[in-house]
């Protein structure tokens, strides 16, 4: 079992480090920006060092491009705890997500900026979809506190600063393909996002929602319970980096045999490395299945070039070029494309 590390640099910390002191007021009334969700092609599930979610191996993801979270934030005159707005909706504040969000406001408070806000964030992504939605809005907080208080943050930077509320944020403040580097230090000071070269427009990916139902495990939790008890976690950080470099150079090359085939078997080994964790960790349901062996079917009988890959949860996104759109949609009517670089198919 791989362990991770200790490290003695904390959240807030690490915000200190990389945002200025705070002046005597935001100099802003508000903030407010946009991020995109992103899907990773090659996978984060495990952590070089949990408090500051390092990863233990590099990722590279696409971006959601016009899908994602717009968070306006301000701070408050008056009052002794977050406010927190989804979609028109204020959450209680012990409901799960104003729990995270405040937490990760909290360390901020630690680092100086000593204020409580009220942020408000509206989501286009397709309702339970299984879109990690917390890249987004983490990402898209960031990026609105930035704007609050005019750091003029280099995405560099505001990619460290979003890993600490949620590591698949650190992909989010960039559009197109990004890739999140595992670093070395033990501070995780060079475990950040940036884009990736490659130009591919006609990548489309299809979401196939076989459940809405919420996960039972966390991804923060699971890919803990993995690390500390799957006999095939080591393997899977080992295969995940020489994938995530595989994957990388198909981005480049528009390779997309070679992307689809690395992205479905690295897809399938998290699974693997969660279903080997004790007691398992089982995110797929029978529809699961179905999907997968319709894509194999494709590609074996119909020599269509479609892939796919999952997250954490039952749902299936496919990996196709545009010009496949048609057959897709024969085979998987209920099915949303996405073109990343464009506007969404009809
Ligand atoms: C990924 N996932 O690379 C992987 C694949 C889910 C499966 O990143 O604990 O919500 O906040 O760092 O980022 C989901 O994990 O976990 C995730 P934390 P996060 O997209």
């Amino acid at each position: 079992m791989t362990e991770t590390t200790q490290s003695a640099a904390t959240p807030a910390g690490i915000i200190a480090k990389i945002v200025p002191p705070p002046a005597e007021h935001p100099p802003r009334e508000y903030g407010r920006a946009f991020a995109p969700a992103n899907i990773a092609l090659s996978k984060y599930w495990g952590k070089r060092i949990s408090a500051l979610n390092v990863p233990a191996n590099s990722s590279v993801s696409i971006s959601l491009g016009h899908l994602g979270a717009r968070t306006h934030i301000s701070t408050l005159k008056a009052g002794d705890r977050d406010e927190i707005i989804l979609n028109g909706t204020r959450l209680a504040p012990d409901s799960d997500i104003a729990l995270r969000t405040a937490s990760f406001l909290e360390e901020f408070r630690r680092a100086g900026y000593n204020y409580f806000f009220r942020l408000s964030s509206e989501t286009n992504l397709p309702i339970g979809a299984g879109l990690a939605s917390s890249a987004a809005a983490f990402a898209a907080l960031v990026l609105a506190l930035d704007d609050l208080f005019a750091w003029n943050l280099d995405r560099r930077r505001a990619s460290i600063l979003a890993r600490l509320g949620s590591g698949s944020a650190a992909r989010s403040v960039y559009t197109g393909f990004v890739v999140w580097h595992a670093g070395t230090a033990p501070d995780g000071m060079d475990s950040y996002a940036e884009p990736l070269d490659s130009d591919w427009p006609e990548l489309a990916l299809g979401l196939v929602i076989v459940s809405s139902r919420r996960k039972h495990i966390g991804s923060r939790s699971g890919m803990e319970h993995t690390r500390s008890t799957s006999p095939l976690y080591a393997a899977w950080v080992k295969q995940a980096e020489s994938d995530f470099q595989t994957i990388c150079d198909a981005l480049r090359k528009k390779d997309l045999t070679k992307l689809g085939e690395t992205a479905e078997a690295n897809a399938l080994m998290m699974h693997a490395a969660m279903l080997a964790a004790r007691p398992p960790i089982i995110y797929w349901s029978p529809a699961t299945l179905r999907v997968i062996q319709q894509v194999h079917r494709l590609r074996r009988e119909e020599q269509i070039p479609i892939y796919f890959t999952i997250d954490a949860g039952p749902n299936v996104k496919l990996i196709f070029e545009a010009q496949q759109s048609a057959a897709v949609k024969r085979v998987f009517p209920e099915s949303e494309i996405i073109l990343p670089g464009g506007e969404p198919a009809p």
